[in-house]
């Protein structure tokens, strides 16, 4: 098969990877920005390697022509969570948005593969725009936790270095890997709204930070130095004291001096 073809062929493929990738970042942010905890903590993508989809064509008997309609994990997105509830979550979250379809889906998480593995999988149709117009392509999405993929990870290298022959004490040790990752799962889910709040009071407080920093800038144009110094001294004590109400406060009441400076036409 010619490179070119097989460039034409994967080019729709990583044109998906690259939009998904954008707009499942770009949620994670959203939820961020606006002082909400996001169920997406991280998300990676590829294009499946030539040489894995040759295998799977082999052991498949797919021929090239047959590839997009066969092989459904050529674009693929995995989302990584930090607890397992937050899997249902982004489940709702995909089947809620309108640029993507659901094919099928496959919970690894209630019904744990023999191996050991754990995840949600979902194959959804999505189109992209091409040269030659609209392409509606596969793409295989695969939810999981923090701890599952660190034992998946994990298992698929050895797969890999096993290939058909894994010893039965490796398989083994896996298995029992797999249910510490279960209680590790569970341990964290308990502790969940602790964690939770933490991780929120922290991004909260780095945005109000941001908001304030950036009008002390802002008023190093306008204001005298005396004032600037008096502001300063009185956001490091408030920062120190790590009160959240007290930096918002001080924050509107930094926007105030900076509307009052504005209202007197100085800036
Ligand atoms: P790779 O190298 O990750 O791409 P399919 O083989 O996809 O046509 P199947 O087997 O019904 O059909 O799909 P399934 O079970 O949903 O698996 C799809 C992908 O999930 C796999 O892709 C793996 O990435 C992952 N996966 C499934 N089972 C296991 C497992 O036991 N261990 C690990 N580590 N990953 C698993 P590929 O193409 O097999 O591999």
């Amino acid at each position: 098969m010619e490179i070119q073809l097989w460039r034409e062929k994967l080019s729709p493929y990583q044109l998906a990877v690259d939009e998904l990738l954008v707009k499942f970042r770009f949620l994670a942010l959203e939820h961020k920005e606006a002082g909400l905890y996001s169920p997406i903590e991280n998300v990676k993508g590829r294009v499946k390697k030539i040489s894995s989809i040759l295998e799977k064509m082999q052991k498949k008997k797919i021929a090239f022509e047959d590839i997009d309609e066969k092989i459904e994990d050529i674009a693929g997105i995995r989302i990584i969570c930090q607890f397992v509830e937050d899997i249902e979550k982004v489940v709702e979250l995909i089947k809620s948005r309108d640029d993507m379809e659901i094919k099928s889906e496959k919970n690894y998480i209630d019904n744990m593969k023999e191996s050991g593995y754990r995840s949600y999988h979902m194959i959804v149709y999505y189109n992209v725009q091409t040269m030659t117009g609209n392409k509606k392509i596969k793409v295989e999405i695969q939810i999981r936790t923090m701890a599952m993929n660190f034992w998946a990870t994990i298992e698929h290298s050895l797969q890999y270095k096993y290939r058909q022959n894994m010893p039965d004490t490796v398989r083994e040790r896996l298995r029992s890997a797999s249910e510490a990752i279960i209680n590790l799962d569970n341990e964290m889910s308990l502790i969940r709204t602790e964690i939770i709040d933490s991780q929120n009071y922290f991004t909260l407080k780095a945005n109000v930070v941001a908001e304030i920093l950036n009008t002390i800038q802002n008023l190093y144009k306008i204001a005298n130095k005396r004032e600037i110094v008096k502001i300063q001294d009185e956001f490091y004590k408030i920062y120190m004291s790590s009160d959240l109400e007290q930096l918002h406060r001080f924050s509107k009441e930094l926007d105030v001096i900076a509307e009052g400076y504005r209202a007197q036409g100085i800036e």
